[in-house]
């Protein structure tokens, strides 16, 4: 589709404050029967120990992390038709075609359950591990549940998509499950993105963002997370191959030396 005809999926005003900030909040995008059907969906899945290219860990093997128990679900898409749908959903292809004024191609998807007392994922820039060049990766992190500082919920530093992608340094393995932290620069204070399930935040690849753990008692943070790239993109990480076209056909393109999954986890 021209992307001419998909801008009208924002305002101008949408348009140029994703250009201020790198990040845009599609409020409501799924509806609450589209949410509970994905959430139910991976919670039967993980209790049946139906992940495919999951390793099911026990509560007694787990040694007191949670998050060893449901850890995240990497490119569900490439096995479930679920995920292949949410991932290739029109109304989101809308949004990245007036987000990136062209067509977008789909490289990742991500469930992750984020228990009561699971471990967050320090600040990071997508773009370091897709490589996306020229320009860069944005993502489509839907909520499956409410989503707010007590329970980890996801932190962005506007500004920062203007930043190039920067070498991390070690993040704290008590607070982040991922090994990486890129610091927020200087003028650039996080904010929490306050999500209720089926809404979803679109950020680019550059964007410093990162979640805490959640501290809630309770409450669950499930999301769904997808990544894409720009049609005219000539290269990426080939860890993200294979690429897909919005209607599910697969596109070839150049692979870089660098990149890897997006974050990696701590051995220990
Ligand atoms: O959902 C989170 O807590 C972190 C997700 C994230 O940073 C990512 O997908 O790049």
């Amino acid at each position: 589709m021209p992307a001419l005809a998909a801008a009208s999926a924002l305002t101008s005003a949408q348009l140029a404050a994703y250009h201020r900030d790198g990040y845009y909040i599609a409020r409501g995008l799924f509806s609450p029967a589209e949410v509970f059907e994905l959430t139910d969906h991976y919670m039967r899945m993980h209790a049946a120990r139906q992940l495919k290219n999951y390793t099911h860990t026990s509560w007694e093997e787990a040694g007191g992390d949670i998050l060893k128990v449901y850890t995240r679900v990497m490119h569900p898409h490439r096995w479930d038709t679920l995920a292949l749908k949410w991932l290739l959903d029109e109304r989101v292809a809308d949004v990245l075609r007036a987000l990136l004024d062209e067509d977008p191609i789909a490289t990742q998807s991500m469930f992750y359950y984020k228990p009561p007392g699971a471990k967050g994922q320090a600040f990071h820039q997508d773009n370091f591990y897709l490589r996306v060049r020229p320009k860069s990766c944005i993502a489509a992190w839907t909520a499956l549940d409410r989503s707010d500082l007590e329970n980890g919920g996801l932190q962005v530093c506007p500004g920062t998509h203007t930043m190039e992608v920067a070498c991390p340094e070690e993040a704290n393995a008590d607070e982040s499950f991922s090994t990486h932290l890129v610091r927020p620069p200087e003028g650039h204070t996080p904010v929490p993105v306050i999500l209720e399930p089926g809404d979803v935040l679109f950020f680019n690849g550059s964007v410093v963002h990162g979640s805490t753990p959640n501290r809630s008692a309770t409450r669950w943070r499930r999301s769904y997370i997808c990544h894409y790239a720009p049609e005219s993109c000539h290269e990426m990480s080939k860890w993200y191959f294979p690429i897909l076209d919005m209607q599910g056909r697969e596109v070839v393109r150049g692979e870089t030396a660098d990149g890897g999954p997006c974050g990696t986890e701590f051995k220990k």
